[in-house]
């Protein structure tokens, strides 16, 4: 830089660190963090960077550590039985599970840096699993969360990935020699996999190795009658991951794990016959000429056009005002009200400590969502339980839905909702849409997750099925304001979640339209090729944070179960 003898010269007359400091002198720094550990023996510091999740001064203390132990004692003496409390602290509601992942990372990068110093001894492990998601499905985060909880409590964990058939997850478990599998999955389709893999190892003579089954669509009846009597060996539900800790405490010890409850049929809840089986009773998709009482619209909406179009400019920031903070602070980042607080308390506690999270990852994540939907109109007519869809010709059938009905009840079944053909014409209109967030905050998860960072894995993913699910509300909107039928828009965003408005919107798979075969369909009427979507083997939508759903513009139109 040229000299510039003009500029006035710069004298400091004081001592900088001395100024500070005496501007802070009053000052008492209350970082309970550091001053916490004072007075704790090692072993005891080391807990509590474990139960506290604190990272910071670990190294220097594991080091402190290995003078008097070796770093498999360290681990299994005292980092462990920090997991051991942070595990109970869960199962007694008094810890939440984002601060579980937290002390997750921090157990994770004290075994990485106890590695160095460690010689792997044959059988020193506590026990093994393979986890994989099954065949067909692209769920990644069930079986990531077991995973951590179980490979940072000592277990060694080999995590195959997604969408794994039975023939590799064998191999991969024998290459391994795991001594037991555990399977996950989103949906009920992946349930029958479950079923067939399980069949399968019987025929092969694999029965010894026990299986944990775990996932959304799974029941403990279905694992513990159906599946219990038909695989050889031995087979296990968690409900979640520390479920799966447990069983593979019991596993590992080489105790024959006795269920603590067997379920009678008696037990059963009714109505599970879909999850049990994977396969609706087919004879409520059969019309026995008694419908319901909904009269079909006398002037449905026009179609606002014929067949799909894509949309891909969005605005993400007035996207997330369309986040449910409950689905995303209780449901997915799982923050639950700590016994003895009150609502009132524990909303002003979300407001302070989980708000500013959203708020952050909204700004973080605002270029890594990649909204985009395709949706479009089409003329339709019923026909007993079936939903026809035509041509733009108003007449020539281009495809067929068939709804299962309510057996009581009402008698519902979603194609009551429309017109039947008059004059060999179709006088009434039905919208679908499609939306995803796209795959880049998939790989950013799976990347957060693979550097460990498990508590800002939980964050994003949160964030992306959210933003997913805000999408699909706020099209479904947009489509309501096509169809002329934007009367009852609620102006409180809570209502809006409560779908206080005119019409519905219907997923396949859930239930009123449990039939996921009908995402083929779906995906034929409205091309989601052109926005990057496509259909696993198993009828789940690539990328995962995708969703789909019929639009039913009938005021009447509101969720109902098919049993
Ligand atoms: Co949807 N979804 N969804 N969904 N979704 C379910 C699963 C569903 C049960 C809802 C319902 O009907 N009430 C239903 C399935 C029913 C069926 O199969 N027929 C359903 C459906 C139908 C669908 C779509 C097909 C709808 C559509 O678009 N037509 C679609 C499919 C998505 C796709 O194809 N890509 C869809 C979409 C979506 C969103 C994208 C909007 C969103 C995110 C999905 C995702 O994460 N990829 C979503 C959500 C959020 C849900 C619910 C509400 C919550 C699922 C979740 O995120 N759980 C769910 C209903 C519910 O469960 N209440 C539902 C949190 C996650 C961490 O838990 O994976 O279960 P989970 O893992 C837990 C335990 O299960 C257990 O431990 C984990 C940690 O505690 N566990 C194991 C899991 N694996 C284990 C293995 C073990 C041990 C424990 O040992 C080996």
């Amino acid at each position: 830089m040229p000299e510039d003898s003009s500029a006035p010269e710069l004298v400091c007359s004081y001592d900088p660190l001395i100024e500070l400091m005496a501007r802070f002198e009053n000052v008492k720094v209350s970082n309970t963090s550091l001053n916490a550990f004072d007075g704790l023996s090692i072993e005891d510091k080391l807990k509590k960077h474990i139960v506290d999740g604190i990272k910071k001064s670990l190294e220097s203390r594991l080091d402190e550590a290995r003078e008097q132990y070796s770093p498999i004692d360290i681990i299994n003496g005292i980092l462990l039985d920090g997991m051991k409390t942070v595990g109970e602290l869960f199962g007694s509601g008094k810890m939440q599970l984002p601060f579980v992942l937290q002390s997750a990372e921090v157990m994770k990068a004290a075994v990485r840096h106890l590695e160095q110093f460690m010689v792997r001894e044959e059988g020193s492990e506590k026990g093994s699993i393979l986890l994989a998601t099954v065949a067909g499905d692209v769920h990644d985060i069930g079986k990531n969360l077991v995973d951590i909880i179980l490979s940072n409590n000592g277990y060694r964990v080999v995590n195959i990935g997604i969408k794994q058939p039975i023939n590799n997850i064998l191999d991969q478990a024998q290459a391994h020699r795991c001594h037991v599998i555990g399977l996950s999955g989103l949906l009920v389709k992946s349930t029958v996999i479950m079923r067939e893999n399980l069949l399968e190892m019987n025929s092969r003579g694999l029965s010894h190795i026990p299986v944990i089954l775990g996932g959304a669509a799974l029941t403990r009846s279905y694992v513990e009658q159906d599946l219990r009597a038909q695989y050889h060996g031995q087979v296990f539900y968690a409900q979640d991951a520390f479920e799966g800790l447990r069983l593979m405490g019991q596993l590992s010890e080489g105790d024959r794990v006795v269920p603590e409850k067997t379920l009678a049929a008696e037990d059963l809840p009714h109505g599970e016959r879909s999850v049990r089986t994977g396969v609706i009773d087919p004879q409520l998709f059969v019309f026995d000429g008694v419908r319901s009482e909904i009269e079909p619209m006398a002037e449905p909406p026009a179609l606002p056009f014929y067949g799909s179009k894509k949309h891909t400019k969005f605005d993400i920031f007035e996207l997330y005002k369309y986040i449910n903070p409950v689905a995303l602070f209780r449901g997915q980042w799982q923050f639950k009200r700590p016994e003895g607080m009150s609502n009132p308390e524990f909303s002003a506690w979300l407001e302070a400590d989980a708000t500013p999270i959203f708020e952050r990852l909204q700004r973080q994540l605002a270029r890594v969502l990649e909204p985009k939907v395709v949706w479009g109109y089409y003329p339709c007519a019923s026909e007993g339980n079936d939903l026809i869809i035509y041509h733009d010709d108003f007449r020539t059938e281009r495809e067929r839905f068939r709804f299962p009905r309510q057996r009581d009840e009402r008698r519902l079944c979603l194609s009551d909702f429309f017109r039947p053909l008059e004059n060999g014409r179709a006088v009434d209109t039905v919208g679908f849409h499609l939306v995803t967030v796209g795959s880049a905050v998939s790989e950013r998860e799976q990347e957060l997750f693979r550097n460990g960072d498990f508590q800002e894995y939980l964050f994003t993913h949160g964030m992306g099925v959210e933003t997913a699910e805000a999408l699909a509300e706020y099209w479904h909107r947009q489509i309501r304001h096509e169809l002329g039928i934007a009367d009852q828009e609620p102006a409180d965003r809570k209502l809006l979640f409560a779908a206080k408005y005119h019409g519905s919107r219907y997923s396949f798979g859930y239930p009123a339209c449990p039939n996921l075969d009908d995402q083929t369909k779906l995906l034929d009427l409205l091309n989601p090729a052109s926005i990057g979507v496509e259909l696993s083997e198993e009828f789940m939508l690539v990328p995962e944070q995708s969703t789909s759903a019929i639009i039913i513009h009938h005021p009447a139109a509101k969720y109902f179960n098919v049993k």
